[in-house]
């Protein structure tokens, strides 16, 4: 990445101040500034699909923030110092995109998703009303519909919307959930359920699920984790008894949320069994497929995993994960049409009035629980007429490739690599093997050195910021690498870097 020097601009103009750019001053000045800052866009682009550039240069943040100026002055800097704080900005910040950063369940950069945030940020508009977003309220529509239609074709007539992550997702699916089986809640309050609800997810389920449980007032307690199997995914079997415990105290249990693509493990709870037992006891299901939505695109890994997902009551779906849209993307869809709205209305009616002179229906902002929303639409929508439904196909079969590949190269390698489960779907959890361990044999001794050679070697990694690669524990074993290939860059021999790269730097550990 070129240094801060490399972006002059003219000497007439470079201590000019944001007064002589638009909407202050007519003339070239804007022109310029807005060049230049492209011109660094442009390089890191170039920087991060370079596989002889690092992906990060570490400091600790003591160290960080002596190399940079972050002070809020007194008095404006000039427009070549805003250049430059752009330059060092981007000199420091960690490539995401480079081929070899397989560290998030996000990885890449899409040029064309990249393309529609740059439009997005110039058009700087708010997604809550079709009066001053026509265009993109439209386009939300139009994906959202082609979104539930993949899910399954009783899904059609639902409805969907776009949320700020994840996690808000879930929470909207609690929210809906909630508000179908008791519809008083939303005015009358706690007082309008007359027991103690209950929620239940897998041990191995995201965070977020429980944080419902706290932020709507059942109490994490009242989230009940269900046991998982070997490989991860949350046993029926466990799921029938917890609820059979829970309604012989007098409790009403009312949510399920089934797990498609596991954060850590990358496993997918069995939709169909979790299915029969909502429908035996009247529950809502909700399927969390942030993660694993993408395959949902792939006629050749989406079943057995998603089968069954056309039968959940809400699902969400993140294409700024697999799909490779940009940071954020996601989405939750619902089978039933209008549950949004009549659970979220605020009929705010400053925003929202009922006389406008178009259909109101598209003033989508009423069935969220947010005023401001973000256009999340605009580079999926622009992505997606790219690659059409036959490009994220093709994808999502690369990507699991791929993982089929790493998996491969690591079975080939039993001395350095121990693989620690056969991976649904591109996370790859596994342990390295430094020299000295290499001949003992595989007990829970070796397993806890094992997990203690992950932050040294890990810490070795972002030192020489040539690699990066997620670890934790969970609940089984101590720490292990979760190796995440989500990024349309990588290719088999990045593959093979990363286990050469780590074997160089572990190898004496
Ligand atoms: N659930 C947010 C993603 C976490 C990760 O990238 O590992």
């Amino acid at each position: 990445m070129p240094n801060t020097s490399n972006y002059k601009l003219n000497a007439a103009i470079a201590n000019s101040k944001y007064t002589d750019l638009l909407p202050y001053k007519d003339g070239s000045t804007t022109n310029e500034f807005l060049q230049r800052i492209v011109d660094i866009l442009l390089d890191f682009v170039k920087a991060t699909n370079d596989r002889k550039e690092k992906i990060l240069d570490f400091h600790h943040p003591e160290e960080m923030q002596n190399l940079l100026d972050l002070k809020v002055p007194e008095k404006g800097v000039t427009l070549q110092q805003l250049v430059n704080d752009c330059a060092t900005t981007l000199k420091y910040q960690v490539k995401t995109g480079h081929p070899h950063f397989f560290n998030q369940l996000s990885c890449g950069l899409d040029l064309v998703s990249m393309a529609g945030e740059w439009l997005t940020a110039t058009a700087n508009t708010n997604m809550f009303t079709y009066e001053i977003a026509p265009v993109f309220i439209l386009m939300e529509t139009v994906v959202m519909t082609h979104m539930r239609e993949i899910i399954g074709c009783n899904w059609k007539n639902g409805d969907s919307i776009l949320a700020p992550g994840g996690s808000i997702s879930n929470l909207y699916a609690f929210l809906a959930a909630r508000h179908k089986m008791f519809p008083n809640y939303k005015e009358k309050g706690i007082a309008t359920i007359q027991g103690q609800l209950v929620m239940f997810t897998s041990d191995q389920s995201h965070y977020s699920v429980k944080s419902c449980a706290s932020v709507c007032g059942l109490g994490t307690d009242n989230c009940l984790m269900v046991p998982s199997d070997v490989n991860g995914r949350m046993i029926p079997s466990e799921l029938e008894k917890l609820i059979v415990e829970r309604k012989a105290k007098g409790h009403i249990p009312f949510f399920v949320c089934c797990t498609s693509g596991t954060t850590v493990l990358g496993s997918f709870d069995p939709i169909n069994e979790i299915a029969d037992i909502c429908e035996t006891y009247g529950l809502w299901l909700h399927v969390d497929a942030a993660w694993g939505g993408g395959l949902l695109l792939s006629k050749k890994y989406r079943h057995p995993r998603l089968s069954g997902v056309e039968r959940a009551h809400s699902v969400t779906w993140n294409p700024h994960k697999l799909q490779g849209a940009l940071l954020q993307c996601s989405t939750i869809h619902f089978k039933e049409n209008g549950l949004l709205l009549s659970c979220n209305s605020m009929s705010a009616d400053y925003l929202f009035m009922q006389d406008k002179l178009y259909d109101i229906q598209y003033d989508t902002g009423d069935k969220v629980i947010q005023c401001g929303r973000h256009n999340d639409i605009f580079k999926l929508w622009l992505q997606w007429r790219a690659k059409g439904d036959e490009g994220f196909e093709k994808h999502m079969d690369r990507l699991m490739e791929l993982s089929e590949y790493m998996v491969k190269r690591i079975k080939e390698q039993p001395d350095k690599f121990y693989l620690i489960m056969e991976p649904e779907m591109v996370n790859v959890s596994f342990w390295y093997i430094p020299t000295r361990l290499r001949k003992m044999p595989h007990t829970s001794a070796r397993e806890a050195e094992l997990g203690k050679i992950c932050p040294i070697l890990k810490a070795r990694m972002m030192e020489s910021g040539t690699l990066m690669v997620g670890y934790q524990p969970d609940d089984r074993r101590p720490n292990f690498f979760r190796n995440i290939i989500s990024s349309a860059a990588v290719k088999e021999s990045d593959v093979d870097f990363l286990l050469a790269e780590m074997d160089r730097l572990g190898h004496n550990l």
